[in-house]
């Protein structure tokens, strides 16, 4: 097709930061949630939402023991599904090590199960060709350093919440000491997603944490030292990196002057990002896969969590969807990987892709027989479903023609698609123009 292809500036990334071609190619990663909480299985914020004190937690993991966790039954769930990259939790605000550290006893080998499993899943899911992202929590709510803050467990208990009891500088230098063990030990790692800060929170008595807290600028240094190729991104409060929102499609993200920035849609398929037992709030695949488009549509990545339970499998919910959205993906890869916003703008209910000079048209909602192109006359040359390589017949309004009063409707400039009457069997149809 005849449309403008330019390669994008991205203003969030620096220099020194690791080439992000890989990420902005592949565009769909799996987040997995794996913890403690997993078996209280009631939100990973479970700990701090019901005032939880140590003692009272110790219960999960004492009690931890993922039996059924095969690590690569994982990598061939996240492969099927179409994924790149996986980001998995190495530690959440609980604290726990997913790995054998040797900077504390509240790890993973210390449990019923003794095995380090983040290993067993980065070596599963290098084996199925897929890149690897770390998730790590600045917060903790374990470290006895860790100065209590208005998201912490104790902060109701004002005896506990005293600045002097707690040395916030010995809590970074077992932070750094972690981010070492993660970052050398386990070969090459892709991304690091960092969570989180909120300096702008203020609790009369404590200030939200943020980059002056972290020391953010030492932790990067450090990361970069150790993995000089790694991505991160930008909840290190230093205004740069992957942008992350979480659990909210944009409706753009180009920073001031419309300029792109790399950015990636972190959402779950139900709420909770570590698995919740009751949940009444499961997405369709459908929604899933509309989230997906919409996302690479407006050159972002998705990242779509799962939350494994109790005993480490993939609960049944997840995995009919996952396997929905792999089916899609087997059919429709070439709109996602590689693909990025359009410079036209989409028809009503429906999401462009564009990859090098052909669009995608995703259609999220069906239409009866006509879909209007704007703008397209002049430039299509072909069109086909994707899924079965199908013609898609059209007709083109030339500006220059005489319009018969039939044809009065249609916009001049405009490609019209003639479609069947009926939606093709696949979740999201797409049509290829060249
Ligand atoms: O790991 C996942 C979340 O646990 C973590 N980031 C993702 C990837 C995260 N969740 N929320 N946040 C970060 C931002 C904090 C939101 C809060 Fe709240 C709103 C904290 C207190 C009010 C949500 C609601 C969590 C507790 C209550």
């Amino acid at each position: 097709m005849n449309v403008p292809t330019e390669n994008l500036k991205y203003i969030n990334w620096p220099n020194n930061y690791g080439d992000p071609q890989w990420f902005i190619h592949d565009r769909f990663g799996l987040f997995i949630h794996f913890g403690l909480y997993s078996a209280g299985a009631r939100h990973e914020w479970f700990m701090t939402r019901e005032k939880i004190d140590l003692q009272a937690y110790k219960k999960y993991f004492d009690y931890f023991n993922p039996d059924l966790l095969h690590a690569k039954q994982w990598a061939q769930y996240a492969k099927k599904a179409g994924v790149k990259y996986v980001v998995i939790t190495t530690k959440h605000h609980e604290g726990f090590a997913l790995w054998d550290s040797k900077l504390t006893e509240y790890k993973v080998t210390n449990t019923v199960i003794k095995r380090d499993l983040l290993y067993e899943i980065v070596e599963a899911m290098r084996e199925e060709g897929l890149k690897i992202g770390f998730y790590h929590s600045l917060i903790d709510w374990n470290h006895p350093d860790f100065i209590i803050d208005g998201l912490h467990p104790l902060r109701d208990d004002v005896s506990k919440r005293s600045l002097a009891n707690r040395n916030m500088d010995t809590y970074i230098e077992y932070l750094k000491g972690q981010i070492r063990e993660l970052l050398t030990n386990y070969g090459e790692i892709n991304y690091l997603w960092f969570d989180f800060s909120y300096s702008h929170r203020d609790w009369g008595w404590a200030k939200g944490k943020g980059a002056v807290d972290w020391r953010s600028e030492e932790l990067e240094k450090l990361v970069l030292e150790l993995q000089p190729n790694i991505l991160l991104n930008d909840r290190l409060d230093l205004n740069r990196g992957i942008m992350t929102p979480e659990q909210f499609q944009p409706n753009r993200l180009n920073k001031e002057n419309n300029q792109p920035v790399i950015w990636e849609a972190c959402q779950t398929m139900n709420g909770s990002w570590g698995y919740h037992r009751d949940n009444l709030n499961w997405k369709s695949s459908d929604t899933l896969l509309k989230m997906l488009i919409d996302t690479v549509s407006k050159n972002g990545n998705f990242l779509l969590n799962i939350g494994p339970n109790g005993r480490g499998e993939i609960d049944e919910n997840s995995v009919v969807r996952l396997e929905a959205i792999g089916e899609w993906m087997r059919l429709h890869a070439r709109s996602i990987y590689g693909s990025k916003q359009s410079e036209f703008e989409a028809p009503i209910d429906c999401r462009y892709t564009q990859r090098g000079s052909q669009l995608y048209l995703h259609i999220f909602s069906w239409p009866y027989k006509h879909i209007h192109v704007k703008g397209l006359a002049g430039r299509v040359s072909y069109c086909q479903f994707l899924h079965d390589a199908s013609e898609v017949r059209f007709a083109e309004y030339d500006p220059k023609e005489v319009i018969t009063s039939t044809e009065t409707t249609i916009d001049r400039d405009s490609v019209v698609l003639n479609l069947p009457v009926q939606k093709p069997n696949v979740s999201i149809p797409v049509i290829e123009l060249f």
